[in-house]
């Protein structure tokens, strides 16, 4: 089972890197890896296994956060009407997005990022993500809301891109990825 320990954090260069299209078929590997990915997501909304573990409610998870350079992610999230969306993906890609963009009122975080980082981060309103899921079929989602905030913040860690990139005007200083004096 995967816990808070195998997830890299910040300053850890896989995190910068751009993640290699997963050969599809998935190997029996990869599909282990990516259903360990979506087991993590949802214990961690488990309030008894997120205790025991203490792991952080997450919403999405992608493969470079547990040091793995493939494009593959997972999502467990619910929409504004307790819609579910739960999905492990491989090559997962935006292939429409709207001209409208949206943002989380309170910003974002990272499960790969021990501090807050304050600001906007903005996003598309809507978007079309392809890809193929856990059980093998190709799939078109259609996005609004939190889901679409969540897949675009997980296909941007394939991308090498953290959250805080795309907050304007935040000060360098803070995104400084060993802001420690380091
Ligand atoms: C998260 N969860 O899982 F708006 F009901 C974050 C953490 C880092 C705070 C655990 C989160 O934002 N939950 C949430 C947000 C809401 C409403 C709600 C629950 N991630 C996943 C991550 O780091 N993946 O790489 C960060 C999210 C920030 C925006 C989308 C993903
Ligand atoms: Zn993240």
């Amino acid at each position: 089972m995967l816990t808070m320990k195998d997830v890299i954090r910040e300053g850890n260069p896989v995190l910068r890197k751009v993640a290699a299209e997963v050969n599809l078929p998935a190997s029996d590997e990869d599909q282990e890896i990516l259903q360990q990915m979506l087991d993590f997501v949802k214990n961690s909304q488990d309030p008894e296994v997120a205790e025991k573990y203490d792991l952080r409610p997450g919403v999405g998870l992608a493969a470079p956060q547990i040091g793995i350079s493939k494009r593959m992610i997972a999502v467990h999230v619910e929409d504004e009407k307790e819609k579910l969306y739960s999905y492990g993906l491989y090559n997962p890609k935006i292939v429409s997005h709207s001209v409208e963009m949206t943002h989380l009122e309170n910003g974002e975080g990272c499960l790969s990022v021990d501090r807050e980082v304050p600001g906007i981060v903005p996003r598309y309103a809507r978007i079309t993500v392809q890809g193929m899921t856990l059980e093998g079929e190709e799939v078109s989602l259609r996005l609004r809301g939190l889901p679409a905030i969540v897949f675009q913040h997980e296909i941007d860690h394939l991308n090498g891109i953290m959250f805080y990139d795309r907050i304007e005007g935040l000060k360098d200083k803070m995104k400084r990825e060993l802001p420690k004096g380091l």
